[in-house]
């Protein structure tokens, strides 16, 4: 992968969105998002074979518009459905096995220091998640809002390494986050609770920054 596939990560599940949300998806395809991840978890999460014809309805739209689609935590889902990649916590499958099922696959795992990170990276993970770095809504068990410090430091090591920050992230404070060294932005509330998606997505990409224009 290429650190820019990050840009403006776009993650949603069917209970972040209060509208249809294969609608704000094609809307957020649509507007530019580069990368996209199912992640359908929570009070009223669609599982079995509904979840199965919803994730092949988002795969179906992102491959339209030519975007990967990765699937969080459902490792077996991803496979079935031949995702693009998936995305993982700590406290999910481990690293070397998902890497052993998915060879060729993107995996993005998510860090919150660097002795994770340490492991991520030399576990063979094509990217990982920072964050939350503000405070979020949208993730009942989040830790609490870390700042840009650890960011900072996992981009002072890893100069090349791909980072996506995440959490609380808005067109506003997407500048400060890419400064500190994300390659790119995961969103889930501003894009699924967005009145212009169109305009939010053009606010969160790298090169809406008016700092980084020529
Ligand atoms: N992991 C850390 S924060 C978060 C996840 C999945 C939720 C991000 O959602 P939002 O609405 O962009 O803050
Ligand atoms: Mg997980």
């Amino acid at each position: 992968m290429k650190r820019h596939d990050l840009d403006v990560y776009f993650i949603m599940g069917t209970n972040n969105c209060s509208g249809d949300p294969l609608f704000i998806l094609e809307k957020a395809l649509q507007a530019g998002i580069t990368m996209f991840q199912l992640r359908e978890k929570g009070v009223g999460a669609l599982t079995g074979v509904e979840l199965v014809q919803f994730a092949k309805s988002c795969q179906k739209l992102c491959r339209q518009y030519n975007v990967p689609f990765i699937v969080n935590d459902h490792v077996e889902l991803a496979l079935e459905m031949v995702a693009d990649g998936v995305h993982v916590g700590q406290d999910d499958r481990n690293l070397a096995q998902i890497r052993t099922l998915f060879p060729g696959k993107w995996i993005g795992v998510s860090v919150h220091s660097m002795k994770e990170m340490d492991a991520a990276v030399t576990g063979g993970a094509d990217y990982v998640g920072i964050g939350p770095i503000f405070e979020t809504t949208s993730k009942l068990d989040a830790k609490g809002a870390a700042g840009v410090t650890f960011l900072s430091q996992a981009r002072a090591t890893y100069l090349s390494y791909p980072i996506v920050a995440i959490g609380g992230i808005t067109a506003e404070n997407a500048r400060e986050v890419r400064a500190a060294g994300a390659d790119g932005v995961a969103v889930i509330s501003v894009i699924c609770q967005s009145t212009d998606i169109m305009e939010t997505v053009k606010a969160l990409k790298y090169h809406s920054l008016s700092s980084y224009k020529n």
